[in-house]
């Protein structure tokens, strides 16, 4: 099996599409985690916040420290996890609702030969618990064609001024909001159902990427 290399195109487009798909997918059993309390979101306009794909303590940061609180979890008597994993829901790498020993085989061939993940992935999943904690944005998961997608800042002293939001591929573009919040991504007119949107977004010191799908149908609160 050929080494998987962090930041390679065909390795972040298979991960983001699972993460489109698991996004939009139904629950597949219950969490097998601690019992953290879920967090549900009270964004308005159907945002949603985001964590960092295989950041379990929240520090922005996919490394050995995660890598450890993983396996902290695995090894525990029904996974209840540590006080340091405040988010469990980003130890489920493959996205089956489940911490099992699939994530931790992906977390090694995520950090095989790197100190951290380059450029990790954001996503959402209300199926496992996850403290938010330190949030960076809230965004949507899936637009309509010609909808916009806000991706607001959410931590402090994040801004326009300081970050960027690119469109790495897909049927968009990008402007800075209109109250300095953050940025919008307008959905091309054009674009099909199973389209998909990849941003980058470079934060001070960080990189993420995310990526959202393309949906027939309208959010109800999107207007
Ligand atoms: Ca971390
Ligand atoms: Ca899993």
């Amino acid at each position: 099996m050929p080494q998987i290399r962090l930041g390679s195109t065909a390795f972040l487009l298979a991960l983001l599409l699972m993460l489109m798909f698991s996004a939009t997918g139904s629950a597949l059993g219950g969490p097998q985690a601690h019992p953290h309390r879920p967090i549900q979101p009270d964004f308005q306009e159907g945002l949603v916040p985001v964590f960092v794909l295989g950041d379990l303590n929240e520090d922005g940061r996919v490394d050995q420290a995660d890598r450890k609180l993983l396996a902290q979890i695995l090894a525990a008597p029904g996974n209840h996890a540590p006080m340091a994993a405040t988010c469990v829901a980003a130890g489920d790498l493959n996205l089956n609702s489940r911490i099992d020993r699939e994530d931790l085989v992906r977390m090694d061939e995520w950090l095989k030969g790197e100190p951290q993940v380059e450029v990790p992935a954001l996503t959402y999943d209300s199926r496992l618990p996850c403290a938010f904690r330190h949030p960076l944005i809230a965004t949507r998961l899936d637009a309509t064609p010609g909808e916009d997608v806000p991706i607001v800042f959410l931590e402090p002293g994040l801004s326009p001024g300081n970050s960027t939001v690119v469109v790495e591929s897909g049927p968009g573009t990008v402007r800075k909001s209109s109250d300095g919040k953050g940025y919008v991504v307008r959905t091309s007119p054009s674009a099909s159902t199973g389209d998909h949107v990849v941003l980058l977004i470079t934060l001070p010191n960080r990189k993420y990427y995310f990526a959202y799908g393309i949906s027939p149908f309208a959010a109800p609160s999107s207007k």
